[in-house]
């Protein structure tokens, strides 16, 4: 197969292509990513000359040039990772999460049905279910739960979602659909919450913690959410929406307390910041389905997990420094400038 990656040189994105090239060597990969702030190609370094990958740099609301691609490679399946992803972003500015999230993966969808009913997945996300009360721990969130979101970010997303679901019923595209919780990893861009806390405790700086920090999370591995990814577009029902879940509820405070424990940083680094607005309370998913259906379920468990994620930090400080300092965004030009 030939698959189109979207977003691949983000967080999630560049963990399935790693993923994906180990697991099927029979495959291609072409990543389609803009290169945004939150684009990193020196992510895919190590890919970059593996013949079985090619990396384009294009935007997914470029029409014509997702065309012109479709026409060169010809892909079997897109499996769209490109969005603008951090909530605190679309809470200042929305209409980018609009353009990229809503109209970049219509687009993506219009080249599928131009081309002959490609197979087509979107990575979607439970944040498009809102959230559940704290005093309700026995409430998850099901595929069936209507959508309701809080955010601008969520809300694009759910535009997202819900369009792939329509394309399907209106125009028979063979699509599916995975609402993932949150991830954790290596390559996770230092401005969420996990990779965040671990960089300022290794410069001791403070750790912002929104609100009372008693808002709840479910914290999967990345790879997980990768292994689930690709059971869904290989073996997946077309038509259908898979939630994907760690089934590993934690309080913000509760991850930033073990982070300082683990990196031996004191908890008087632990600063209490004005929360979110319209701040989501809790996030659980209720997996039953994938299990049932594709026989996924989590294989890191958290405190194994964490462990690694904070090793990784450690061992690619250059790679986050780089981010940090902005120099990253040279990188493209450094590299590919003169090819
Ligand atoms: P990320 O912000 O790390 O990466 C996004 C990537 O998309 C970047 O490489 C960026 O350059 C690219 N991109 C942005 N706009 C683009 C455009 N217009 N055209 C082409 N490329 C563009 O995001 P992530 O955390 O890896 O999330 C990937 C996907 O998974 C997103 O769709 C997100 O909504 C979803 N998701 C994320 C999580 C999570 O916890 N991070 C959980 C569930 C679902
Ligand atoms: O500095 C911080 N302090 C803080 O208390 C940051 C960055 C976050 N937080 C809180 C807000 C949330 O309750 O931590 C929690 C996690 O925040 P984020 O890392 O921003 O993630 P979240 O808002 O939960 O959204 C994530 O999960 C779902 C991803 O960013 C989305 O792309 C995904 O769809």
């Amino acid at each position: 197969m030939t698959i189109i990656v979207t977003g691949g040189a983000g967080f999630i994105g560049s963990n399935f292509i790693f993923y994906s090239l180990a697991a099927h060597p029979e495959d291609r990969i072409v990543c389609l990513d803009k290169l945004t702030y939150a684009g990193n190609l020196s992510t895919l370094q190590p890919v970059m000359d593996d013949r079985r990958f090619r990396f384009v740099r294009l935007d997914i609301c470029d029409r014509e040039g997702v065309y012109a691609l479709f026409e060169e490679e010809r892909p079997d399946a897109v499996i769209n990772f490109a969005a603008e992803s951090h909530v605190d972003r679309s809470i200042e500015d929305p209409s980018v999460f609009l353009q990229t999230n809503v109209v970049g993966a219509s687009v993506l969808m219009d080249a599928c049905r131009t081309f002959g009913g490609v197979r087509y997945h979107q990575v979607s996300t439970d944040e498009v279910y809102g959230d559940l009360p704290l005093d309700r721990p026995e409430l998850l969130f099901t595929e069936s739960t209507p959508l309701h979101t809080s955010s601008p970010y969520s809300a694009s997303k759910a535009g997202a979602d819900l369009l792939t679901l329509a394309y399907f019923r209106t125009y028979g595209l063979p699509v599916t659909v995975s609402r993932c919780s949150n991830n954790y990893g290596p390559w996770h861009f230092p401005e969420k919450l996990i990779p965040l806390m671990i960089v300022n405790c290794l410069h001791d700086r403070p750790l912002p913690v929104y609100g009372q920090g008693l808002n709840v999370r479910d914290w999967l591995y990345v790879e997980d959410h990768c292994r689930a990814v690709d059971m869904i577009l290989r073996r997946g029902r077309v038509g259908e929406v898979y939630n994907v879940g760690g089934n590993n509820e934690m309080r913000n405070i509760d991850i930033v307390r073990l982070i300082c424990r683990e990196l031996g940083k004191p908890e008087s680094l632990i600063t209490y910041v004005t929360d979110r607005k319209g701040h989501d309370l809790r996030y659980a998913i209720d997996a039953a389905k994938i299990r049932r259906e594709l026989g996924w379920q989590p294989e890191t468990r958290f405190e194994d997990g964490i462990k690694r994620t904070i090793s990784w930090y450690l061992e690619h400080r250059t790679w986050w420094e780089e981010i940090i300092s902005g120099e990253y965004r040279d990188y493209y030009d450094r590299m590919y400038g003169d090819r």
